[in-house]
């Protein structure tokens, strides 16, 4: 089979899609999506021009969540297939000049990994110091309060050894000791075992946490991170042209040239999560959101291309597996929701970086829907139901948040089809499907040449074939409208103005005298505009894309 194989940075000019395997497509009938699944709708992603596939993990797990507890990092949870399934995936991607790019879980591993059964039996084992161990309290308890991410204790007792190990996340994912070089070289092993296979490169989950200072508090963003991260590049990654973009919900503007600058030998890019976080409850978190404002998603996503103008590289992103829908959060799910979608596209990738996809997001699917708690499947929701309840919050409430911004909401079933199971199983989905959203469907839109498909296509193409989306320098304009951003790339004698109303009111602006533009339209919403001049009105989900010489 052939291997996917591509000049140096070529993940500068492509967009990359995320698929996150339960939910993509169904191939054996089990209500489980496989990695047959997978290779059975590339030929969609090929059509849509995708250029490498993010596959998040398909490796042996007990799924304590949903793989990102991992068993062994060198077999496939049997649902989703087999080694040579994944084999095959990689091939008949790359036939399709498409890479496939690995989710690396390396701050933790599932408690069912060998290494870990190993390092609890007995506070000499081998590999004890793989993991991080503390004795109790003097009352017995945790060694301190440090609370996971994902509700309760980050310290779990191990009864064998009579010391807690830490898991930051669920009690089934005990943290790897990154201060353990012979843990270090296991993992650098790995990682060369499937790029020999093939691979295209690595998003690394929680990256941020790996050179954490337990001791001292430090998790994010720790001490160690960038020797570890350089350390990384030089045993595995140098030489290999590969994509690497590390998970990092605490990294700031000021962080992006650290990870990603040309000389720093660590990542190519980063997924960072601030846009995500502005709107969340400062205090509540995720499970009260705050209402959207386009003006602070704006004012984020641009600290983030000026933090990148002159070195370093970013992700662009507005959903993934575990956020919700992105015409959901950011858009109109009802009254407008293929312009919205489209709006939102099209001021994300006109940005510099590499534009992400979230499956099912190129045919603007919205939030799944729950209404009792025993509908949802994610660990995160589960547990933190657990605790709201014991705390006194209502029932009604708490469901009413998972519905916005749970996990679960964005990792329903795509939808191929209006048919029985969507298109997606033959048999019962694994989680449900909403009744109200299955009008919303990959083959109603690909049947509509101005549906949201096409869209994506077209961006796609235009960010391969256009060296000014890859390479012009961005500057913003009319920083202070609350609605509309504006925003151009300029490369020699070229620009690309970017308009877009993101909101479903029209909004009116006057056109700052130096982002005045005439020239050819590239893509718009709602119609065409050769010219941006004087006093413009922009319809509710207006936006546009003109292209000029000077
Ligand atoms: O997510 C990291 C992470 O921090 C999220 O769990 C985040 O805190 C949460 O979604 C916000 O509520 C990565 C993976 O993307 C996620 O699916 C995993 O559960 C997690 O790491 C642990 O591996």
């Amino acid at each position: 089979m052939s291997r996917f194989a591509l000049a140096p940075g070529w993940w500068r000019r492509r967009t990359g899609y995320q698929v996150w395997p339960r939910s993509f497509c169904d191939f054996d009938g089990d209500g489980i999506g496989d990695l047959p699944g997978i290779v059975s709708k590339l030929d969609h992603l090929a059509d849509l021009g995708v250029g490498f596939i993010w596959l998040s993990p398909v490796y042996d797990s007990p799924m304590a969540d949903m793989g990102y507890d991992i068993s062994d990092y060198r077999a496939i949870w049997p649902p989703f297939g087999t080694m040579a399934d994944m084999d095959r995936l990689i091939g008949e991607a790359a036939v399709r000049d498409m890479g496939v790019v690995m989710d690396l879980v390396v701050n933790h591993t599932s408690d069912r990994h060998p290494w870990f059964l190993e390092a609890r039996t007995d506070r000499t084992a081998p590999r004890r110091d793989w993991y991080v161990w503390r004795d109790p309290a003097p009352d017995g308890g945790p060694p301190d309060d440090r609370q996971s991410y994902f509700g309760g204790p980050g310290w779990r007792l191990a009864p064998e050894t009579g010391q807690y190990y830490l898991a930051l996340f669920t009690p089934a994912q005990p943290d790897l000791n990154w201060e353990c070089a012979a843990m270090r070289a296991a993992v650098w092993d790995m990682m060369r075992w499937w790029l020999d296979r093939g691979v295209a490169g690595f998003r690394m989950d929680v990256i941020d946490h790996i050179g954490k200072d337990v001791d001292a508090g430090l998790i994010e963003n720790g001490p160690r991170l960038h020797d570890h991260l350089r350390e990384m590049h030089r045993e595995v990654l140098a030489g290999r042209n590969v994509l690497t973009v590390g998970e990092a919900w605490s990294a700031e503007p000021a962080d992006a040239v650290p990870y990603t600058g040309r000389d720093r030998g660590e990542l190519d890019m980063l997924f960072q999560f601030r846009h995500v976080t502005e709107g969340w409850d400062p205090v509540q978190g995720k499970w009260r959101p705050r209402p959207h404002d386009p003006a602070a998603l704006r004012r984020v996503l641009y600290s983030w291309q000026r933090a990148t103008a002159e070195d370093g590289w970013t992700a662009l992103f507005l959903g993934n597996h575990d956020l919700p829908r992105m015409v959901s959060r950011y858009g109109d799910p009802v009254a407008h929701r293929v312009r919205s979608a489209k709006a939102l596209t099209l001021a994300l990738h006109g940005l510099r970086g590499t534009p992400f996809v979230y499956q099912g997001d190129e045919f603007g699917m919205v939030n799944g829907r729950f209404d009792r708690i025993e509908e949802f499947r994610d660990v995160e929701t589960l547990t933190h139901h657990r605790l709201a309840m014991e705390a006194g919050m209502a029932e009604a409430e708490f469901i009413a948040g998972a519905n916005t911004n749970g996990r679960d909401t964005g990792r329903t079933p795509v939808q191929w089809t209006d048919g029985p199971g969507a298109g997606f199983t033959n048999g019962t989905p694994w989680i449900g499907l909403t009744p109200a959203n299955a009008h919303i469907s990959a083959e109603a839109d690909a049947a509509d040449a101005n549906g949201l498909i096409a869209f994506h296509r077209r961006l796609i193409v235009l960010r391969r074939d256009m060296a000014i989306l890859t390479d012009g320098r961005f500057a913003a304009h009319a920083e202070d409208h609350t609605s509309v951003w504006i925003y151009e790339r300029r490369l020699g004698g070229e620009r690309l103005l970017i308009a877009a109303n993101l909101t479903g009111t029209e909004a009116q602006l006057d056109m700052p005298p130096d982002a005045t533009i005439a020239g050819r339209p590239l893509l718009w919403t709602v119609a065409p505009r050769d010219r941006l001049e004087g006093t413009v009105t922009l319809a509710p989900w207006e936006a546009v894309a003109i292209h000029a010489l000077d």
